[in-house]
């Protein structure tokens, strides 16, 4: 059996608190549309309740990604250039990633580097994965770029990399700051190196506002726990009863939107952030967008951003799109 992973916490961002509650100041005196940044969902409650999203009948996304993974793996595996390093962005527990990995090490022994803010998601990304023979992982407790530099600095001589961006998770960016980031990856790798990008697809908008809406009030209380996260980091007095969820499909930019509505006038105090906030009844606070794409759009991203699109799979089940790009 494979040793215990070995999980390296490099260098925190400066003060993780300071920037949340500039951020929480920043988006909550917003003129018109207040914000809060959809990065900070995920807290301990916000990433478990995510994990339980994944499970509900309503919300396809995860398991379509995992079975084109399941599906494609060894196909993946043979289109790149071998020696090559696994980075993730964002690994989360890293359960997708599995299948990758050991199609993988069933051709070399893999470096497996996962990017995270979260301390605990690194954990249990090495206990989820540290036991696949011939897999070595050192995880970054860091922000994507910050930690995909750091992986490229510790890449030997003739390695290639293989970056992973799987989820979707850049239908959470806006469209430009999406092929912005795309472009920021690229300056990070070299010619050859591959990206293997995760896109929800476009489907029926009851099939959409179903899943960011369960039944089961999952989503929900994902959402609200932003607030909860609020008010027990930042010292404020969000009264969760005074907020529904709220989800919408902009069908031009072609988005699911995750709001909370405050069902009354209100005001609030968020003392470590020293402000206080008034909402009045109806109004709502913007906590993510969720962008869906078409496969000929993601390639195009691809395109103008440095990369070739090298193969791209599909689910039939729940449209989705598992795309893999080379440096250029
Ligand atoms: C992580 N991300 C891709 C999810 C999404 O579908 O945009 C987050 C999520 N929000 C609500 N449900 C799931």
């Amino acid at each position: 059996m494979a040793a215990p992973a070995r999980i390296r916490t490099e260098a925190l961002l400066e003060s993780p608190l300071a920037d949340f509650a500039a951020a929480v100041r920043e988006g909550l005196t917003k003129l018109g549309q207040k914000e809060l940044p959809s990065r900070y969902l995920y807290d301990e409650v916000g990433s478990a309740l995510f994990e339980v999203i994944c499970l509900l009948p309503e919300y396809g996304l995860c398991r379509a990604g995992e079975r084109l993974l399941e599906r494609h793996a060894e196909e993946i595996a043979d289109l790149l250039p071998l020696p090559v390093a696994v980075a993730e962005l964002g690994s989360g527990t890293g359960t997708k990633t599995r299948w990758i990995l050991e199609a993988l090490a069933r051709r070399q022994p893999v470096n497996y580097f996962p990017i995270d803010i979260s301390r605990s998601a690194l954990w249990r990304c090495s206990q989820e994965l540290g036991r696949i023979d011939s897999v070595s992982i050192v995880g970054f407790e860091r922000e994507y770029l910050d930690g995909l530099v750091s992986v490229a600095a510790r890449r030997v001589d003739g390695e290639h990399l293989l970056v992973l961006f799987l989820g979707s998770t850049i239908g959470n960016f806006d469209r430009p700051a999406g092929e912005a980031f795309l472009r920021q990856v690229r300056g990070i790798l070299h010619p050859g190196d591959a990206l293997l990008l995760a896109t929800d697809l476009e489907k029926p908008v009851p099939d959409l506002l179903l899943a960011y809406d369960d039944p089961a009030g999952v989503t929900a209380a994902f959402n609200r726990n932003l607030l909860a996260r609020i008010n027990r980091a930042l010292d404020a007095d969000f009264d969760l009863a005074k907020f529904v969820h709220a989800v919408r499909y902009d069908d031009v930019e072609r988005r699911i939107e995750m709001h909370l509505r405050a069902v009354c006038d209100q005001s609030v105090h968020v003392r470590a952030a020293s402000l206080k906030v008034t909402l009045q009844a109806g109004e709502t606070i913007w906590t993510e967008s969720s962008h869906k794409y078409r496969c000929d759009e993601v390639l195009g991203m691809g395109e103008r951003t440095g990369y070739r699109c090298a193969a791209q799979w599909t689910d039939a089940e729940w449209p989705f799109a598992q795309s893999l790009f080379f440096a250029e």
